[in-house]
């Protein structure tokens, strides 16, 4: 467990704001919490209720119709239909569709092979609601697809800013639910206003087998007890600022059941962004990753052109053992004495 051993003082959680434009288009959670917004929700209420906890939800923002669309394409993307993925040979025409599913916790970058997946990325409403978070100029960088079928770990306590840094803090996840997020599938939990320190907290080993083979986040002033579900329908979407802490917990719902959700990544066009390998004879400061797509606004380095880094990628789930993870060696507390 990550838990606070720091001073706590008095942080705001779940700032109720006014202006709050719940929406009773569905009956779960029949009652809403705090943070739950619908598309034409008022921007200002948005925006502040984003700037007093890291996170909100936006409802609705994919039609059911397009919630099928991606259903399908997540089981496409898994078979190989859409190119082959690493270590991963295409699915025999024979095989269900559930014994491929059960196969992958999550696989990185699924907009590179995929038009479903790349056109998910421009979604009006999850568009209009980046804008109010992060500025008129929006560009995205990453993409995830969990598949997360019941058994499959979480993942522990981090901030999504020590994976992708940028400069200005403005890193932004859109978490799209494609099965309903419940606590029992394993939907994300939050540490309202933990963004707001600006800290990225140290990270180590957690050896802990309800997470996956990434690291936790440790020695923030927060405890487990403080955090709160977010619990959606499919077709909402999760914003949270990327120093928010968050983590999620194994789907422990019934076999043949999937939590599946979109996860992209987004920040400012102002801001360079330095992540992953600067090339040789780079200066790490004047590094600007350019495998890019701008969603919303100018871009400012568009003099700078755009690059095409990276390739679809499977995560381990950790089901296999994470010794090779980073090449850290790392063991379960079941497999080994774990590593701090
Ligand atoms: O979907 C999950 O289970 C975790 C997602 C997450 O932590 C992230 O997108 O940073």
């Amino acid at each position: 467990m990550s838990s606070a051993t720091l001073e706590t003082t008095p942080r705001n959680l779940v700032v109720a704001t006014p202006g709050f434009a719940g929406t009773r288009r569905s009956q779960f959670p029949r009652q809403r919490p705090p943070g739950y917004f619908s598309p034409d929700a008022d921007p200002a209420a948005v925006q502040a209720f984003f700037a007093a906890n890291g996170y909100l939800v936006l409802e609705s923002a994919f039609t059911p119709a397009e919630i099928e669309e991606l259903k399908r394409e997540t089981t496409q993307i898994c078979r190989g239909d859409r190119g082959e993925l690493p270590d991963h040979p295409k699915a025999d025409v024979a095989e269900p569709d559930d014994s491929v599913l059960r196969r992958f916790l999550c696989i990185h970058f699924p907009h590179k092979c995929s038009d479903v997946m790349r056109r998910a990325i421009h979604n009006a409403p999850t568009v209009q609601a980046l804008t109010t978070v992060i500025g008129p100029n929006v560009k995205c960088m990453q993409s995830m697809l969990f598949i997360k079928s019941s058994g499959k770990p979480g993942q522990a306590w981090h901030q999504d800013e020590d994976y992708i840094p940028t400069r200005d803090r403005s890193l932004t996840g859109a978490w799209i639910a494609i099965d309903r997020a419940t606590q029992e599938n394993g939907c994300l939990w939050v540490l309202p206003g933990s963004h707001k320190h600006g800290i990225l907290w140290e990270q180590r080993w957690h050896a802990d087998r309800r997470f996956d083979c990434a690291e936790e986040s440790y020695d923030f002033p927060y405890r487990d007890e403080e955090a709160v579900p977010v619990e959606v329908e499919a077709g909402s979407v999760v914003i949270f600022n990327g120093y928010l802490l968050h983590r999620s917990l194994p789907n422990r719902a019934p076999e043949g059941t999937y939590r599946r959700s979109l996860v992209n990544h987004y920040m400012s066009c102002e801001s360079r962004l330095p992540w992953g390998k600067t090339p040789e004879g780079d200066h790490n400061a004047h590094y600007d990753y350019r495998d890019i797509i701008v969603v919303a606004g100018k871009d400012p380095y568009a003099f700078k052109g755009l690059a095409d880094i990276q390739r679809p990628s499977v995560r381990p789930s950790g089901q296999g053992g994470c010794d090779k993870w980073g090449g850290q060696g790392r063991k379960y507390r079941d497999e080994a004495p774990a590593k701090a």
